[in-house]
C-alpha cells in the first residue's frame, strides 16, 4: 500500500481550482495535472525554459479545462496533450487557431478500460469488449443497480467514455473515484482476487506492479467520432474504443512564440519517448521521489539530449 499513498505525494491539482495565472506577462504559466508523469513533466520543461532565462509559473488546472485556457491566454503550454483523454478538445482550439500543434513526442500512448489478469478468470472472452456484455453483473455493486462498475478515474480525463457505453450497449455505469483512491480500489481488488475494469493508460507505472490487459473495443477510426453510420452501432457515434497507438502532444498558445521566442525554440524541441514517460511516472509513484526530486533526477540521466534542446 505504500505505493498507493504516495501517488497523489505532489497531485496539487487534485481539486483542478482553477487558480488565476497572470494573464499573458513575462511569466510562461505551465499547467500541472493530476498525474505524475505530467508533474513531473511540467517541472523538467520550466527548468528547460528558465535555462534559457524565462520565468515560470507552475498554475493547477483542470486536464480538460487547460485548452480553452490556452485560448484565454491564460496558460502558455501543455507538453503532454494525450490523444485517447484530450484528442478532441485540443484538436476544437487547434481548428479555431488559438493553440498551435507544436510538437508530436516520439511516445505512442493508450489510455483505455483496462483489468488486472486474475478478472479473465470471472469474465470470459476478455479482453474482447463483447465479453463486457455477458458479465457485467459481476462487475456490479452494492449501489449500481445490478449495473457493471466501471471506475472512470478523474472527471477530467477522457470525456465520451459515457456515449460509448450507451453506443455498444454496455451494462455499466461510470464512477469517478479520484487520485490515489482510484488504484487503491485496483490494489484491492487484485488482493481480494474481485472482478474489477478501471480506467489505465500506457506509459504509466501500474505496468511495473500488477500484470493486465486493456479491453479491446471496436478499432479506433477519427470517423467513429464524427459519423453515426459508422461502427458496429449505424445510429451512433462513439462506438470505438481509443487509438491503440494514440499521440502524445505539446500544444502551445498561438501568443507563445511572439511572447517567449526562446522558450518557443526550446519547447519545439523538446521529445519524450514512452521510456521518458514511464521513469517520470515511476520515478514518483513506484520509487517514491517528489516531484522536484524525480524532474531533477530525469534531468541529470539526460543532460545531453536536453542540451541539444537548449542550444
Ligand atoms: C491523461 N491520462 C494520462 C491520465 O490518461
Amino acid at each position: 500500500m505504500s505505493v498507493i499513498t504516495k501517488i497523489t505525494a505532489g497531485c496539487a491539482g487534485l481539486l483542478m481550482a482553477f487558480s488565476t495565472a497572470v494573464k499573458g506577462g513575462d511569466a510562461i504559466n505551465i499547467p500541472t495535472h493530476n498525474w505524475s508523469s505530467q508533474l513531473v513533466g511540467a517541472e523538467i520543461v520550466g527548468r528547460l525554459f528558465e535555462k534559457v532565462g524565462a520565468e515560470v509559473n507552475y498554475v493547477p488546472v483542470d486536464s480538460s479545462a487547460v485548452y480553452q485556457s490556452m485560448c484565454e491566454n491564460d496558460i502558455d503550454i501543455v507538453h503532454e496533450v494525450w490523444q485517447g483523454a484530450f484528442g478532441p478538445a485540443f484538436e476544437k482550439v487547434v481548428d479555431e487557431g488559438c493553440v498551435i500543434d507544436l510538437v508530436t513526442h516520439d511516445a505512442k500512448t493508450r489510455e483505455e478500460w483496462w483489468y488486472p489478469i486474475h478478472v479473465e478468470k470471472h469474465c470470459p472472452g476478455l479482453p474482447d469488449w463483447e465479453a463486457l456484455r455477458d458479465c457485467s453483473a459481476k462487475f456490479a455493486r452494492a449501489d449500481s443497480n445490478g449495473k457493471g462498475v466501471y471506475l472512470a478515474g478523474s472527471a477530467s480525463w477522457v470525456k465520451h467514455y459515457p456515449e460509448m457505453v450507451d453506443a455498444l450497449g454496455l451494462n455499466f455505469v461510470l464512477k469517478n473515484v479520484e487520485g490515489a483512491a482510484h488504484w487503491a480500489e485496483l490494489d484491492a481488488a487484485v488482493k481480494q482476487d474481485k472482478p474489477i475494469v478501471l480506467f489505465n493508460w500506457t506509459p504509466n507505472f501500474i505496468e511495473a506492479l500488477y500484470e493486465g490487459k486493456f479491453v479491446e473495443f471496436p478499432t479506433h477510426d477519427p470517423k467513429c467520432f464524427e459519423d453515426e453510420s459508422w461502427g458496429v452501432n449505424p445510429e451512433a457515434k462513439y462506438d470505438c474504443g481509443n487509438p491503440k497507438d494514440g499521440y502524445l502532444k505539446i500544444g502551445v498558445s498561438h501568443h507563445f512564440k511572439d511572447e517567449h521566442p526562446r522558450a518557443y525554440e526550446v519547447a519545439e524541441k523538446i521529445n519524450f519517448t514512452n521510456l521518458d514517460i514511464a521513469q517520470q511516472s515511476n520515478y514518483v509513484d513506484t520509487d517514491g521521489m517528489e516531484v522536484s526530486e524525480a524532474a531533477e533526477r530525469w534531468l541529470a540521466e539526460n543532460e545531453e539530449r536536453w542540451q541539444s534542446w537548449i542550444n
